[in-house]
């Protein structure tokens, strides 16, 4: 079956809806996606038919609620080529996925005077746990940084990938310049000094086919629900080593194995990391967004982004904006960040929101990289499965207009 966006919108009930009495034209998937039908009816199916609390009961209705939550671990494992499904945690998003390496392995194996390198580029999520980390324990954060381009300076390594690195952390996709980084070069440069490598693919996992293996990454970290998955669910898969030497994060139920009144001993790994009453449906629908994108075959979604990229850069250089981020499609994603001359990015996107036009305006969390391009802020377009080249004639229809508002 051939990729047909069109048809693909039919599936998102929110695009029967309207914005400003117009058609809803929504550029702000690297914020968050919308869902689809399928993910929508499959948490409903959940709560209505399969819902009890997981592993704790030998019920029939648990073990509904059991398979349907270890079911969604397998499709999230099968997704980012993970080995098996217990390197697989469940955890509320990228950000508490960082962190939990942060909290567990990071205390556990960086001390003071080691060092953590990320990277010029990257999402106050993986800056701020670092900076916190750092200030706590007296290592040092280095930052490799960028070209005028948007690449990240590879061949800067030698200098930042040190005897000191214990771990590299770098987003697979930059949620700002949309590049696409060379993780597999990274890594080798990491590992080849012993250092761990945490790939923040928060903005990858959309729409990208990728492998961990073929990554050489240690961990790797994601979000349902900006690949079509409701909000607080989220993974951070970890070599299995590695996670069964790691302590625990949360402390609570279902982490432990056996407890006694002053002490106790860890479950196995992922449960060891799952404290609490997990995510339930949230999870289950994280699964089923990786059906429903595996349905549709991740290679196609790249194929489709990567037209509506060319599309859009072709328009918005016609109309003489700045765009920040590599100009050869191949290194990029489908997020475009852009300057159009004597408009503010925030009056932009309220402008473009008259036209019904969802974009995202600010520093997008990476107030380090806005400091690096030289401005205050940017507006940004990021596209997926249901848009059009419509909906880019619409975005420039209203840029425009914008334009001749400040005129
Ligand atoms: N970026 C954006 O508009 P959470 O919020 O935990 O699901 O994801 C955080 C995160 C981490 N890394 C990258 C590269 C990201 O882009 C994001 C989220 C959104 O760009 C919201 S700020």
């Amino acid at each position: 079956m051939t990729f047909d966006a069109a048809v693909v919108r039919k599936d998102f009930p929110i695009f029967e809806t309207e914005t400003r009495g117009k058609r809803l034209v929504y550029l702000d998937s690297a914020n968050t996606s919308q869902k689809p039908r399928q993910v929508l009816d499959r948490i409903t199916q959940f709560y209505e038919t399969e819902n009890a609390n997981v592993h704790r009961a030998v019920y029939e209705l648990s073990e509904k609620a059991t398979a349907a939550y270890e079911g969604a671990r397998a499709a999230c494992a099968r997704f980012i080529g993970a080995p098996a499904p217990r390197s697989v945690v469940f955890t509320r998003g990228t950000t508490e996925s960082i962190n939990l390496i942060r909290f567990t392995w990071a205390r556990q194996n960086v001390r003071e005077g080691d060092e953590i390198l990320i990277t010029e580029m990257e999402h106050h999520s993986n800056l701020i746990p670092w900076q916190l980390f750092v200030q706590e324990t007296g290592s040092i954060l280095r930052h490799l940084p960028i070209d005028d381009d948007g690449r990240l300076r590879t061949d800067l390594l030698e200098e930042y990938v040190t005897e000191k690195t214990k771990l590299v952390s770098l987003s697979l996709m930059s949620n700002v310049l949309g590049t696409i980084n060379p993780v597999r070069t990274i890594a080798d440069a990491a590992h080849a000094v012993g250092a761990k490598v945490l790939v923040d693919a928060a903005q990858a996992a959309p729409h990208l086919r990728f492998d961990v293996n073929d990554l050489d990454a240690d961990f790797l970290a994601y979000s349902s629900h900006k690949m079509c998955g409701p909000t607080g669910a989220g993974v951070l898969w970890g070599r299995e080593e590695l996670l069964e030497e790691m302590p625990p994060f949360h402390g609570g139920g279902e982490m432990i194995r056996e407890v006694w009144a002053d002490r106790a001993t860890w479950n196995e790994i992922p449960y060891k990391f799952e404290a609490g009453t997990p995510n339930l449906a949230q999870a289950v629908g994280m699964g089923a967004a990786v059906d429903y994108l595996e349905g549709l075959g991740m290679e196609a979604v790249r194929e489709h982004e990567l037209e509506l990229t060319r599309y859009a850069l072709e328009r918005l250089e016609s109309i003489g904006a700045t765009i920040y981020g590599p100009r050869e499609l191949h290194d990029r994603g489908g997020v475009v960040s852009f300057n159009v001359e004597g408009v503010h990015p925030h009056d932009m996107s309220t402008i473009v929101d008259q036209e019904g036009v969802c974009i995202r305006a600010g520093h997008h969390c990476a107030q380090p990289l806005m400091r690096r391009l030289g401005v205050p802020a940017t507006a940004r377009a990021s596209f997926y499965i249901y848009n059009t080249p419509e909906d880019v004639d619409v975005l420039i229809e209203a840029v425009e207009k914008s334009k001749g508002w400040f005129a």
